[in-house]
């Protein structure tokens, strides 16, 4: 089993601010039907901004599996990830332009800033393997989380917003976030204690980026 891996501990420990992002209430709203379309608007536009920053973040990960594993298949499953950002930032072009959104005129907001500028940082070759594959894990794991729970049993997301909860909450997108825990979890019970804490202190950060990014959506401009 995958029972008391650092990453289980972890999510147990910081139980409270982990909820806190993987069912805020934008999500909550989503999952109940009751979602303002504004609000998704304004996520989404700030999100295709994110992803398109995001990409660079995973390409330094892709490098540094390369550099660092023992093995060639962290560096598949990293490379699967790029893939699917293709997708994703195609799949946004689309989605974007039916909400009448496009991206010359969408402005990063603060907390999307401070988000993007934090993964910027942790493409520097001065961070750890270890903590980039552990960071890169939580911050697909927050939306794997979060969109899954909007296609639970009981949950009625509306029509228009459908294609975004399968986007992240589809099963095959659950196997690649395992997939990325198990290569996490493998790095950190290598690592050392300095190298475990400074991964714990950015998934610490990532769950409180993505509180301020889903608040986002429900505050004014
Ligand atoms: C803010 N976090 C944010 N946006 C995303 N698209 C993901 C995580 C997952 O890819």
């Amino acid at each position: 089993g995958n029972d008391n891996t650092m990453i289980k501990t972890w999510l147990h420990k910081h139980s409270q601010i982990y909820s806190e992002a993987i069912r805020h209430p934008f999500i909550q709203s989503i999952n109940d039907g009751t979602v303002n379309l504004s609000s998704f608007k304004q996520w989404l536009g700030q999100d295709y901004i994110f992803v398109r920053k995001f990409v660079s973040f995973v390409a330094s990960v892709l490098l540094k599996a390369c550099r660092a594993s023992d093995d060639g298949l962290d560096m598949e499953v990293i490379l699967g990830g790029i893939a699917s950002l293709n997708d994703e930032i195609s799949w946004f072009k689309k989605e974007t332009s039916k909400w009448d959104l496009l991206l010359s005129n969408i402005t990063p907001r603060k907390e999307n800033q401070g988000y993007c500028r934090f993964i910027e940082s942790l493409t520097s070759s001065e961070v750890d393997y270890t903590v980039a594959m552990t960071a890169f894990w939580a911050i697909e794991a927050v939306y794997q989380e979060s969109f899954s729970y909007c296609l639970q049993e009981g949950a009625k997301p509306p029509a228009e917003l459908m294609d975004t909860c399968q986007r992240w909450g589809n099963d095959d997108f659950g196997q690649y976030c395992r997939s990325l825990q198990r290569i996490a979890d493998r790095c950190l019970a290598k690592a050392s204690k300095d190298v475990q804490n400074e991964a714990e202190a950015a998934v610490v950060s990532i769950l409180k980026y993505e509180v301020g990014f889903w608040n986002m959506s429900l505050s004014d401009l």
